[in-house]
């Protein structure tokens, strides 16, 4: 079964999307999500110039070799555009050989290890009435486990919160927007760290006291302290009882996580910006994380993603594959296969995408009482209608970023 065409499709139905279409001889075909939010173009270059040339006449069964060809015969390894465009042709592979074994991807994976994966949404608000009523609303959804973030005094906007969610009325769906937003420049916001480090463990404390003590709560820091700032934000927490803490610390520098765990419990979660296992050595070797954050669109693939979980899994840390509306529906069916199958699942991050995002992706994957399940069609369950799609184009798009009162640039 040979690959004959391997497609780049680009839409922008509620946002960019990358996608590539692997067909084969036998008129198979398989889907890849390649999304790299804000620097979408990059990926489609490397695998519409670079990638799908080479893999015209390649056997579609080969999912390994092929994997290493892409990965060794560059050169140029690692990075976020190599390893989702990687990841795409690595997805679309699977993709094929499932619906060509007639079985959902989580049967050549190994099974179902679970009967659902619990999934997370993002409650947020600039003040703690509008956070209530979001954490309130997601509850009404099924959503069983809840991200807070919040508005901190004196800043005026702040990555994660409100603004964030449009509720469709004419369909009835709720759109999370993320922070990426259409235009020629990023959006500037502003960033203080002492002040969310005061603020932060009395929202904590509110929310606790209205929702009581079982609900899973989490909160992502995205990026933003010092290892030091970190380990005393972790510290703080410790009594709100998290489910989990993410990306505290910028983890280029996977040592400094040593600093946060010798002063605190609070569990860790760090990585949907790292994009292989080596991003991940010292880290998962030394238990400085309790989560693996990368989503399968940015690391790889499910063949590389699965050998990172599996190294996490001896020494019992856990998925909790990143979900946000910038992976596709045809990424967040490849993690789901992947969650379902694996043993060391943690929880799923699951944003909810627009209307038009669904028409141009048909989905099997279901999400009932708080649980995702990736459905039993043959492959990912994902189809894309390239006509819908078509009517979308590509629409220039940037993530914002911070300064410092005294204009200096900071993490995000
Ligand atoms: C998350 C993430 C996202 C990212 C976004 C960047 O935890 O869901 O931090 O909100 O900022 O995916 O593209
Ligand atoms: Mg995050």
């Amino acid at each position: 079964m040979r690959i004959v065409a391997a497609d780049v499709i680009v839409t922008s139905p509620n946002r960019n999307f990358v996608t590539l279409k692997i067909t084969t001889d036998d008129g198979v075909t398989g889907l890849g999500d390649a999304t790299l939010n804000g620097r979408e173009l990059a990926v489609v270059s490397y695998l519409r110039d670079h990638v799908a040339p080479l893999l015209i006449g390649i056997d579609a069964h080969r999912i390994e070799d092929t994997w290493q060809f892409l990965y060794r015969s560059a050169y140029w390894r690692r990075g976020p555009v190599t390893m989702a465009a990687i990841a795409a042709v690595d997805v679309a592979l699977w993709d094929i050989k499932a619906k060509v074994a007639g079985m959902p991807l989580y049967q050549l994976l190994g099974g179902a290890s679970r009967t659902g994966l619990l999934a997370y949404g993002h409650a947020s608000g600039k003040t703690q009435d509008e956070l209530f009523d979001s954490i309130r609303e997601h509850q009404e959804q099924g959503y069983k486990a809840i991200r807070v973030q919040t508005g901190v005094p004196g800043l005026k906007s702040i990555y994660g919160i409100a603004s964030n969610a449009t509720f469709e009325a004419n369909t009835g769906t709720r759109y999370d927007h993320e922070p990426a937003q259409r235009g020629a420049r990023p959006a500037e916001e502003d960033w203080d760290t002492r002040s969310y480090l005061r603020h932060l463990p009395t929202v904590f404390e509110a929310v606790r006291h209205e929702f009581g003590p079982e609900l899973p709560l989490l909160h992502d820091g995205h990026h933003r302290m010092t290892p030091i700032q970190a380990a005393k934000l972790a510290k703080s927490l410790e009594p709100y009882d998290l489910f989990w803490l993410e990306d505290i610390t910028p983890a280029e520098n996977q040592e400094a996580l040593r600093l946060v765990r010798q002063h605190s419990t609070t569990p860790l979660a760090i990585g949907e910006i790292f994009n292989t296992v080596w991003d991940y050595q010292t880290i998962i070797r030394e238990q400085l994380i309790d989560y693996v954050r990368s989503a399968v669109t940015h690391t790889g693939g499910i063949s590389h993603l699965k050998k990172v979980l599996e190294y996490a899994a001896q020494y019992q840390i856990k998925s909790g594959m990143h979900g946000p509306t910038d992976i596709s529906p045809v990424g967040m069916a490849a993690a789901m296969h992947l969650g379902l199958a694996i043993h060391n699942f943690g929880i799923q991050e699951y944003m909810q995408h627009g209307s038009r995002t669904n028409e141009v992706f048909q989905q099997s994957f279901t999400f009932t009482d708080g649980m995702l399940h990736p459905g039993d069609n043959p492959g990912l369950g994902v189809e894309l209608d390239v006509d819908e799609a078509g009517k979308y184009p590509y629409e220039q798009a940037y993530l914002p970023y911070n300064r410092l009162a005294d204009g200096t640039v900071h993490d995000w």
